[in-house]
């Protein structure tokens, strides 16, 4: 039995928005398609960003996009992709203005810069770079009971994207062939998601969320050097823990600390900030989300619901 069945162009599975921002213009939704001989669909050149638009008191408030538009143009420049056209504001003020075109409330955007259709054959310098900008709704990541309830996860079998192979520092398209192997095979398994260990065989991430382990009060991360993505949520998660007054160290995790740890948890834009309640059947702390793992939900969402003041700048509302 396959776990999923491949959708049809007939049965979407996605509820388009009307309009997708691309080079400058807004277009309708099924317009933004490209041909199949793109360099990105050949040789995967894409980078790209995830960033979640809420829902508050004062209307839709975008969370970081100066960061996330920053990261992208890091990205890019890793892959010497060198004149995108449009500076960080132009691509900071298209986002807002794509979530008020659409006029959407919560939802998650999706910036990607591509390389395009021109030449063929690996060295893509020549053809031309395409930028786009989708958004949609897009609800729990792990599924509607993660939150509180906390998912099950394995070490994954396959090692994460090894320093000097690709660069975890982008978030390029490419490196999500790695991530892929990761879920396909946890979900295979019976898991929500897995962990993928290092080249040096440390804790690096989850297949799309940085990770967090708590023992005796004190918050360990593993550090940029063990090929993590730089992630937002991650930083939100580090300054969050400076607030609110608990230690916390970017250091190597190793392995059998995930299994002996009081409170494990996961971080990222679509994640948000999910409880981790076992590991490899091994329950973590009592088996669900710890007082930790709660407190910090419980900040990051007041700041971005907007129910609790935005002291860092991390909202950029639409209106
Ligand atoms: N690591 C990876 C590999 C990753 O993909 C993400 C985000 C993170 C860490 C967390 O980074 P940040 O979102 O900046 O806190 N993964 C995005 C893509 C998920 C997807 O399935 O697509 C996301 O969460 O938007």
């Amino acid at each position: 039995m396959p776990l999923y069945y491949p959708a049809r162009y007939n049965e979407p599975i996605m509820t388009p928005t009307d309009k997708i921002w691309r080079n400058g213009h807004f277009i309708p939704w099924h317009d933004a398609t490209i041909h199949v001989l793109s360099h990105v669909v050949n040789y995967g050149t894409s980078v790209f960003e995830g960033i979640r638009c809420y829902s508050t008191p004062a209307g839709p408030a975008i969370f970081r996009l100066r960061d996330h538009v920053r990261r992208m143009l890091d990205s890019a420049r890793v892959y010497r992709m060198e004149d995108l056209g449009f500076t960080a504001e132009e691509l900071a003020g298209a986002m807002l203005e794509l979530v008020r075109v659409n006029r959407m409330d919560a939802c998650y955007l999706r910036p990607i810069v591509l390389r395009g259709y021109g030449e063929m054959g690996v060295n893509g310098l020549k053809n031309p770079l395409d930028v786009y900008i989708a958004c949609w709704e897009w609800g729990k990541y792990l599924g509607d009971e993660a939150l509180a309830q906390g998912v099950d996860v394995c070490v994954s079998s396959w090692t994460r994207i090894a320093p000097n192979t690709l660069p975890a520092l982008a978030k390029a398209g490419a490196n999500y062939m790695n991530s892929q192997l990761i879920k396909m095979e946890a979900l295979a398994n019976g898991y929500s998601e897995g962990i993928a260990l290092d080249a040096a065989g440390y804790v690096s991430e989850g297949s799309g969320e940085n990770i967090f382990v708590v023992r005796d009060g004190r918050i360990l991360t593993p550090p940029l050097g063990a090929s993590v993505l730089p992630g937002i949520t991650r930083d939100s998660v580090v300054r969050l823990a400076a607030d609110l007054g608990i230690p916390l160290a970017e250091t190597i995790v190793p392995r059998e600390l995930l299994y002996i740890a009081d409170e494990v948890f996961f971080s990222g834009t679509a994640a948000e900030i999910t409880p981790i309640r076992s590991v490899d059947r091994i329950t973590v702390g009592k088996g669900r989300r710890g007082p930790v793992t709660e407190q910090m939900q419980k900040e990051f969402f007041a700041i971005v619901q907007g129910s609790k003041p935005d002291r860092h700048g991390w909202l950029s509302y639409v209106a």
